[in-house]
């Protein structure tokens, strides 16, 4: 293949990608009717929990001295300490810089009151239309849990969500600290008890449906520990075995797993304060082999994880892979997953989400894997081309499209 025919094939690929509308599979955003879940602009960019832990390693500051804060001075002390007396290099640093060009400021100004101007003179409602258009995003997927209770009571009166938005039942609570969840199912009005009974399960299962019929979710999800293990007698294992299965199945749901966080390793860091540990990929491989009928869209926190995660899923066609989660979301591990995942899997997986907590975080989360992962693609397209099997550009866009949104469609009409 000749020179021009590589850069011709760049440039679709690359067009393709830029072009590409995202169906973002997995954040932390709400619809504007959910009033102030909803978090955006630059103060709430700056205290995202990612830059927090990186600001506290400059810092003799005591946590609740940072907690005891208003969001604007722990705003304040963030912009000072990670982008003024230290250059902003971090990926999570980056991104704020990203999303304020993107937006059109003046990121050589550096003028953090300028940029809070900007915010000051917008509503929730057409800054949303400003950063999907920006993102070029179709939808995105919440994260909504109904043990939260600033949530909860939204729901009990919700009678319209922004259609852009869509909702997963997540059921951390549920699966991993059940005494307490069990006590507030009690007070909602289902007969439970710690003793996972019969009646127990049923009155779980039927807790579920009735939040399915609320909430309309596209999947069911958890996040879970290193030491996740399938079968397991326990109560999350007899949940997962005999309420949250089942009704997957009966309704036809992925359950989403999200495997491998060490919950507060440092307490004092808050939400910041999770970590990462390896996890047993015998537990997907036996979900997934003992349960056919359902579907399980999977991703894990271990970078280690994630190379038997790929060999996983070339095992079970019930087994979606996605994203590069949390601390893999960094350019050098998303360039080497999204090249491992295209070498064992093809085109057959879910390469991204943005686990955005802030809505302006989609349009820098966006436009950095958008850049990583057509370069990965550009080199296999070639490679494809070397061989003398040209695509054209219909079959990238078509392939494209199948990564960036159409694949996790499918796999829910599965
Ligand atoms: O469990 C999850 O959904 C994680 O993504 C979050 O708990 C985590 O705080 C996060 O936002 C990572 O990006
Ligand atoms: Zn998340």
């Amino acid at each position: 293949m000749d020179n021009t025919t590589n850069r011709d094939l760049e440039q679709m690929v690359r067009s393709a990608v830029d072009n590409a509308s995202i169906t973002d599979v997995h954040t932390h955003l709400f619809s504007p009717q959910f009033g102030d879940l909803l978090l955006w602009g630059i103060d709430d960019l700056l205290t995202y929990h990612y830059l927090i832990a990186e600001t506290f390693r400059y810092l003799d500051l005591p946590y609740d001295a940072f907690w005891s804060m208003t969001k604007q001075e722990q705003a304040d002390l963030v912009w000072k300490t990670l982008f003024v007396e230290n250059s902003p290099i971090s990926e999570a640093c980056r991104g704020v810089l990203t999303v304020l060009s993107k937006l059109g400021l003046d990121v050589e100004a550096r003028d953090l009151s300028a940029y809070r101007e900007f915010f000051r003179s917008k509503t929730a409602e057409e800054y949303v239309d400003t950063c999907f258009k920006l993102a070029r995003i179709d939808y995105v997927v919440m994260t909504n849990d109904p043990f939260d209770d600033a949530e909860r009571p939204i729901w009990l009166s919700l009678d319209e969500i922004d259609p852009r938005f869509k909702s997963v039942l997540r059921i951390d609570p549920l699966l991993n600290s059940f005494e307490s969840s069990s006590r507030k199912l009690q007070s909602w009005g289902y007969e439970v008890d710690t003793s996972l009974s019969k009646g127990t399960l049923a009155e779980i299962r039927r807790f579920l449906s009735e939040w399915i019929a609320r909430m309309n979710p596209l999947y069911l999800a958890a996040s879970l520990p290193p030491d996740f293990a399938f079968p397991e007698d326990s109560p999350r294992g007899r949940i997962i075995e005999r309420c949250v299965l089942p009704i997957c199945k009966e309704y036809g749901l992925p359950f989403g797993m999200m495997i491998g966080v060490k919950k507060l390793v440092n307490p004092g860091l808050r939400l910041a304060g999770d970590s990462v540990g390896k996890s047993d990929i015998g537990t997907v491989e036996r979900l997934c082999s003992s349960y056919p009928d359902n579907k399980f869209l999977v991703t894990m926190l271990s970078r280690e994880n994630q190379h038997e995660l790929a060999v996983a899923a070339r095992k079970y066609r019930n087994l979606m892979v996605f994203g590069c989660w949390w601390f893999l979301n960094n350019p050098s591990l998303v360039r080497e997953i999204t090249a491992m995942r295209c070498e064992l899997l093809g085109l057959s997986f879910i390469p991204q989400h943005s686990d955005a907590r802030v809505l302006d975080q989609v349009i820098y989360k966006w436009a950095h894997s958008r850049k990583i992962i057509a370069d990965v693609l550009v080199d296999k397209y070639n490679d494809l081309a070397a061989t003398g099997w040209t695509p054209t550009e219909d079959e990238i866009r078509r392939d494209i499209a199948g990564l960036f949104g159409q694949n996790f469609w499918d796999f829910l009409k599965r």
